[in-house]
């Protein structure tokens, strides 16, 4: 049980006296029923929801295969120019359309304020997708099929990639990346 503090919380000048005291010795209320029922079920919640984490990244296969390695922002443009040079298709919107051949290994730039080029991809192949930034860190966030990933200059991301639905899938920046970021996106297109 609490004892209840019986001693005076101000002085006859009506001043504040409690912060001259110590603390009682049980100052801390015990819970009720409610909040130790709540609690209880908030843990046993947590813990599940931590688990869950791991199961999902085994029975769900959400990991997203992933290998990464050093560029130079420089290189890495070159490789995208030569990339762009040899496969690219048409001008769509202003944007050029690049249709690599099946299996190869696919540039992508993350650059302020677009992802470049427009891909051309075919269904039930596989791509290694190849993502750098020229500049800054930038989100690639695939629509709608919702596959994130972060863009940082100097890093070279190689995703593995096997479209398995027709239609066309807009890329988003999801990372604020300046002034433009709001209009950055990027398109891919599977046939
Ligand atoms: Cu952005």
């Amino acid at each position: 049980m609490n004892e209840i503090d019986t001693r005076p919380t101000h002085d006859e000048q009506g001043r504040e006296l409690s912060t001259l005291y110590p603390p009682r010795r049980r100052w801390l209320n015990r819970l009720g029923p409610d909040e130790r029922r709540w609690l209880i079920l908030a843990g046993i919640w947590c813990l599940i929801l931590f688990t869950g984490m791991y199961v999902w990244l085994v029975v769900g296969n959400q990991q997203a295969p992933v290998e990464s390695y050093r560029i130079d922002p420089i290189d890495f443009q070159q490789e995208v120019q030569a990339f762009v040079a040899e496969h690219e298709v048409e001008e769509r919107d202003g944007a050029t359309v690049v249709a690599p051949p099946p299996g190869s290994d696919v540039y992508l730039q993350a650059s302020q304020f677009a992802f470049r080029p427009v891909l051309q991809l075919e269904r039930g192949e596989t791509y290694r997708l190849l993502v750098s930034s020229t500049d800054v860190q930038h989100g690639l966030s695939l629509q709608p099929v919702n596959l994130n990933f972060q863009v940082l200059p100097g890093y070279l991301y190689v995703i593995e990639i096997t479209p398995t639905e027709v239609g066309e899938f807009p890329i988003v920046c999801n990372e604020f990346c300046g002034l433009g970021h709001h209009v950055m996106t990027g398109l891919i297109v599977v046939d």
